[in-house]
């Protein structure tokens, strides 16, 4: 088993923090919690978790910024502490903690970036109605047509990175705070030439707590898009 870090953001993730931790207990792997002093006490459940279980540490961070910022905390954490996997993954059980080994074996076979995938064949989402599926599948296709990308599920959030593909595109130059994050990190590590491979998953609706999906976060995916793509072409990505 290599040496894997599930990065876990929470924001009012008080209901799922610990049957999440206890979820991930038996896979081997370490994780990171990074809190953004969410109101509900997300972050002190955490840190008592943290004291009882080895394989758990806590970032705290002042205050929400989005998923874009606490990522990137996290990624510089994990690779000082010397992470060879480094793992993106939702609190709320829409990713199942079980898929985790397979995004793993994805890249111990040579990926250096897997992706879970609702969108590539034998992946789907649960109980989705027709306006919800239109507007996840409509932003993937809107991304990668205008991206020109192969890429299925461009807005995912569970992935699996080599070490490597975080230490090679800048970090510090992201500045995609909600959806659009999980597309510019993808399209940065395909521009930076890694391989990216698409591992199928059910992804399921959280069942406690509360999205944080917001219009301002499908604005700006909206809007980040062509900036990217218009970025690369004038060599700037
Ligand atoms: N640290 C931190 N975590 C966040 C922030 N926003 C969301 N999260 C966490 O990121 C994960 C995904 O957020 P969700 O609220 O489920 O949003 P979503 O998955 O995009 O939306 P749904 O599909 O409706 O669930 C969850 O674990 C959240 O707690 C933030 O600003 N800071
Ligand atoms: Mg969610």
């Amino acid at each position: 088993m290599p040496n894997a870090t599930v990065c876990l953001p929470t924001y009012n993730e008080a209901a799922n923090i610990e049957l999440m931790l206890r979820a991930l207990e038996p896979l081997g792997v370490n994780v990171l919690v990074i809190d953004d002093n969410s109101p509900d006490g997300t972050g002190a459940i955490a840190d008592r978790l943290a004291a009882e279980l080895d394989f758990v540490s806590v970032l705290h961070r002042e205050r929400k910024e989005g998923l874009g910022p606490a990522y990137i905390a996290g990624f510089r954490r994990v690779i000082e502490d010397g992470a060879e996997l480094v793992l993106e993954m939702d609190c709320d059980f829409s990713h199942d903690p079980a898929d985790v080994p397979r995004l793993i074996a994805a890249c111990e076979d040579g990926a250096d970036l897997a992706l879970g995938s609702r969108y590539a064949p034998g992946g789907g989402t649960e109980d989705w109605g027709r306006g919800r599926r239109f507007v996840s599948t409509g932003g993937s296709w809107y991304a990668r047509t205008i991206l020109g990308v192969g890429i299925r599920d461009l807005t995912g959030g569970f992935k699996c990175y080599r070490r490597k593909v975080l230490q090679a595109i800048d970090l510090a130059a992201i500045r995609s705070k909600g959806y659009a994050f999980q597309i510019e990190t993808t399209y940065r590590t395909l521009r930076a030439g890694f391989s990216v491979v698409e591992v199928p998953i059910l992804f399921a609706d959280r069942t406690h707590g509360h999205s944080k999906m917001s219009r301002a976060i499908v604005l700006e995916a909206i809007a980040r898009v062509p900036a990217l793509r218009f970025e690369a072409m004038t060599g700037r990505l």
